[in-house]
């Protein structure tokens, strides 16, 4: 087997990272095709998760892998919350589509989820650290919310030039 072929990741300020995802109407060939290239394109990155907003994709499919061993896959097809603690805790965040920027973010620090897995069977998952953070955070990109968006506009100001900049500077290289 020929390894899957990665996609390329949107990067913030991209506004196709503001769509708002349509449900997956059906776990057919296409969507059973993506998941192995967005798990690919996140094992590729570094990433500890990665929603198919982020490769311009707009259907509610994330894929998420927090273990060390990088050989934990989830893959979360329409999810939903139907729980969210009250207790919440602020934790450093990073994304894919915002390079080389973290700062912290207060989540739920336990939530409780619905969705369909890979094979389209619909799963239950209790989460808590950092896979209740990741799931809040990818699930966020689906209604195209973005992590820099929970920080002070004059830090998402700054992200926006330093990002725009880079990107120049790699295009010109
Ligand atoms: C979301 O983020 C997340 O800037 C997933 O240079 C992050 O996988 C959830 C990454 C933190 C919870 C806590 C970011 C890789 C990966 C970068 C990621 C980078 C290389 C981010
Ligand atoms: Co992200």
């Amino acid at each position: 087997m020929n390894a899957p072929e990665t996609l390329p990741i949107l990067r913030y300020p991209d506004p196709r990272l503001h769509t708002v995802a349509k449900p997956v109407a059906a776990v057919d060939d296409r969507i059973r095709a993506l998941i192995p290239r967005m798990l690919a394109t996140m094992y590729e990155a570094n990433g500890i998760g990665l929603a198919a907003t982020q490769v311009d994709v707009h259907e509610r499919l994330i894929v998420i892998d927090v273990s060390e061993t990088r050989d934990q896959p989830l893959v979360l097809i329409n999810p939903v919350i139907e729980w969210a603690s009250d207790d919440k805790r602020k934790g450093e965040e990073g994304c894919l589509s915002v390079p080389g920027i973290y700062d912290g973010v207060e989540r739920s620090t336990a939530i409780r989820v619905r969705a369909l897995d890979g094979e389209g069977v619909a799963r239950a998952i209790e989460a808590e650290g950092l896979l209740a953070v990741c799931i809040q955070h990818e699930m966020d990109h689906l209604v195209g919310k973005v992590f820099v968006e929970y920080l002070s506009p004059l830090k998402r100001n700054r992200i926006k030039s330093k990002l725009v900049k880079a990107q120049r500077e790699a295009e010109r290289a």
